[in-house]
């Protein structure tokens, strides 16, 4: 255990705080990212806490993404909510009935026993399967943890690779911004504006009935965001024909085509991209482990990075930027997913060096105004300090800065955002996102991923 953080007692209190949530979460088979907020299976909320999770359970921690990957489509999707059937219908909206995995996705190859939802979330696996290995690499080989995880997590890899490159530029897309997991960032403002919202009337906001309405996205939003989920329901959740490019294409093969019009949402995001990529370079490590060679895997995950460089760095800001693909060109608005690439090994070295001066510079003010790192652009026309994210600080993104700066040698300033992370987790209660000037706790408390990703850093 490390010294510092106002010393080993109060860190021993803060482990123990972060163990009591992800007990008083934990389900038996997985872990809710909150009991009353989000009381189902979440994707990338289990990755991160099976990340904590392998330092006081590595037995758990692979249960809970065993747990994930039972729920996977036959077309390698990793759905993004696995619901629990005991939990009632009106707890958490969008339900089961509204997303109907199983019939409506039948094509997709969605499972027949259990219900999940239809869309994605930020590939984190392969990078927890990896970590969580070797944590307790005994018991991992005892168990076949990795044998039994590793098809699986190579095709939910191929399912992004291939189905998802709807800009055909190497890159995964997203198709709804529930996908990239920052639901109400201003980079996707532009992009939904073009939604026709569902009515207000037609779906009952359950959030509402946990969290501040000011800490949360709006009706308006809330009206795209169910417009969008239920067309590509409707559409048996296929990927093709979802981009101007896509449907004149799908239209010239004679395939029944969409109007044309460039309606739906498909964007390019550098977080959800340098994830995957981080996980491709852990998928590798894995089939090395596995007595396979993973050389191919980290050339794709290459290729990937060149491909993130390519089509979403803007050298003149210092940033990577997202691609509305139906829009043309990249959004400019800065978010923190422009800085998660910063945890990539292959990042030419000008790139990592113009990101950390990003991070410390004013639009999010690392060591300077801020406290932890801001999801938005502090000078943005959007910045809200409490709406969610757009503008508060989250705990997952800067434990993914953490690792970029230590990863590129800037050992202060990793060293300063981890005290300041196990700080704000403890003040909080553990809180699903702070203030980043303040660190006053905003949305649910004791929040899964929150205590997991404090345990990874106390340890
Ligand atoms: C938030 O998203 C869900 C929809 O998936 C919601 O608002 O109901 C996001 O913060 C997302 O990143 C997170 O995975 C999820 C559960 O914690 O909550």
């Amino acid at each position: 255990v490390p010294h510092a953080i106002g010393g080993s007692a109060s860190l021993r209190a803060l482990h123990r705080g972060a163990v009591a949530v992800l007990d008083a979460n934990w389900t038996g088979a997985s872990t809710v990212p909150s009991r009353g907020l989000y009381p189902h299976q979440w994707s990338w909320d289990s990755a991160f806490v099976a990340i904590g999770l392998r330092h006081v359970s590595p037995r758990r921690a692979q249960t809970e993404l065993e747990t994930l990957l039972k729920a996977q489509w036959g077309d390698g999707r990793i759905p993004h909510i696995v619901f629990n059937p005991s939990v009632p219908l009106d707890a958490y909206f969008p339900s089961p009935d509204f997303w109907r995995s199983s019939t409506a996705g039948r094509a997709a190859g969605a499972p027949r026993t259990v219900q999940t939802s239809g869309i994605v979330q930020p590939p984190v696996h392969a990078l927890a399967a990896w970590l969580v290995h070797r944590a307790d690499p005994g018991l991992s080989r005892a168990r076949g943890f990795l044998a039994r995880v590793y098809p699986r997590l190579a095709a939910w890899h191929r399912y992004l690779v291939h189905r998802r490159d709807l800009g055909g530029g190497g890159l995964a897309s997203v198709v709804h911004p529930w996908e990239q997991g920052m639901d109400n960032s201003p980079s996707w403002d532009a992009p939904l504006a073009r939604i026709t919202p569902a009515p207000a009337r037609s779906f009952r906001r359950a959030d509402l009935d946990h969290g501040a309405a000011e800490d949360r996205p709006t009706d308006l939003d809330y009206g795209r965001y169910v417009r969008l989920a239920a067309e590509y329901r409707d559409a048996g959740y296929a990927d093709t024909g979802r981009t101007r490019a896509g449907r004149a294409h799908t239209d010239h093969v004679g395939r029944t085509s969409h109007t044309g019009r460039a309606d739906g949402f498909a964007v390019e995001d550098p977080a959800f991209n340098a994830l995957l990529i981080a996980s491709e370079h852990a998928l590798a490590h894995i089939a090395d482990e596995l007595g396979a060679t993973g050389a191919a895997r980290h050339a794709r995950a290459e290729r990937l990075t060149a491909a993130l460089v390519e089509r979403l760095w803007d050298p003149a800001e210092g940033m990577f930027f997202c691609r509305d693909l139906n829009g043309g060109g990249l959004v400019p608005e800065r978010g923190v997913s422009g800085l998660v690439p910063l945890l990539l090994p292959g990042l030419p070295h000008e790139i990592a060096a113009a990101l950390v001066r990003t991070l410390r510079g004013p639009h999010f003010g690392l060591g300077s105004t801020t406290r932890l790192v801001p999801s938005y652009d502090l000078l943005g026309e959007a910045f809200d300090p409490h709406r969610y994210w757009r503008g508060p600080a989250w705990f997952n993104t800067s434990w993914l800065l953490e690792r970029g700066l230590a990863l590129h040698g800037e050992h202060a300033g990793a060293q300063a955002l981890r005290r300041a992370v196990l700080d704000l987790a403890g003040s909080s209660d553990f809180a699903e996102y702070v203030d980043p000037y303040t660190g006053e706790a905003c949305g649910t408390t004791g929040f899964s991923w929150t205590a997991a990703l404090t345990l990874d850093l106390v340890h």
